[in-house]
């Protein structure tokens, strides 16, 4: 059977799909493409993924792109009943928390990561950052108040909603994004990042 291929280097998206594929003990081959360099833009990659972005996989001759369909992808065919919920109800919430976190906190995370810590300091805009900050105060508080009756999102155990979220909230600590009122999150984004799955695809990023 051909190895699942992750084209993207760790330190972009693709981190999440690493740390899925470390969760599930999966062999895999990262192909690094770097976004930096062009790496995302030439006529081979493009032919992987039109959108020109990384994480894609392809996996034996099926190809998927954008990060939170290939985690739920991979967590179903590997992890069903584990990473990946069995009911109905529980497979359904683990969408909205993916689709949650792409469209509520994402974007805000990163504003505030590139006009605190990645743009050179003269392109910084302090005042966006801080407003990031200002729009991530509502979502946090949600996520909050989900882990606050059980460790993790669906109930008692770590699964992909958890990986999606907190994969995308990595970025809180360079965003400088103030925590302490959202402790309950806190500690679950700590569980979740302390996980040796999470430690391991941390460390492919050195
Ligand atoms: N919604 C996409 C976003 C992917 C994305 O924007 N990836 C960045 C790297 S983290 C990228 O490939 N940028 C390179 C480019 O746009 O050329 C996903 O979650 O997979």
């Amino acid at each position: 059977m051909s190895t699942l291929k992750i084209y993207g280097i760790p330190r972009s998206r693709a981190f999440r799909t690493l740390w899925m594929a470390k969760e599930l003990g999966l062999d895999y081959e990262n192909v690094p493409i770097d976004f930096a360099g062009g790496g995302t833009r030439t006529p081979a990659y493009l032919g992987v993924n039109p959108n020109g972005h990384v994480p894609a996989i392809e996996d034996g001759g099926f190809i998927l792109w954008e990060s939170m369909a290939i985690n739920l992808y991979l967590a179903k065919k590997h992890g069903a009943g584990r990473l990946y919920p069995t009911r109905l109800e529980d497979e359904a919430r683990a969408w909205q928390w993916s689709f949650w976190g792409m469209t509520e906190i994402e974007r805000p995370v990163l504003t505030a990561m590139f006009n605190r810590a990645i743009l050179p300091e003269d392109k910084r805009d302090p005042a966006a950052a801080d407003e990031a900050e200002r729009q991530l105060q509502g979502p946090l508080k949600v996520l909050d108040g989900a882990v606050s009756a059980t460790p993790y999102l669906l109930g008692g155990e770590f699964g992909v909603a958890d990986l999606n979220v907190a994969s995308i909230l990595t970025w809180a600590r360079p965003a400088r994004i103030d925590l302490a009122g959202v402790p309950k999150m806190a500690d679950w984004f700590k569980r979740c990042a302390d996980r040796p799955a999470a430690r391991a695809a941390r460390e492919l990023q050195r």
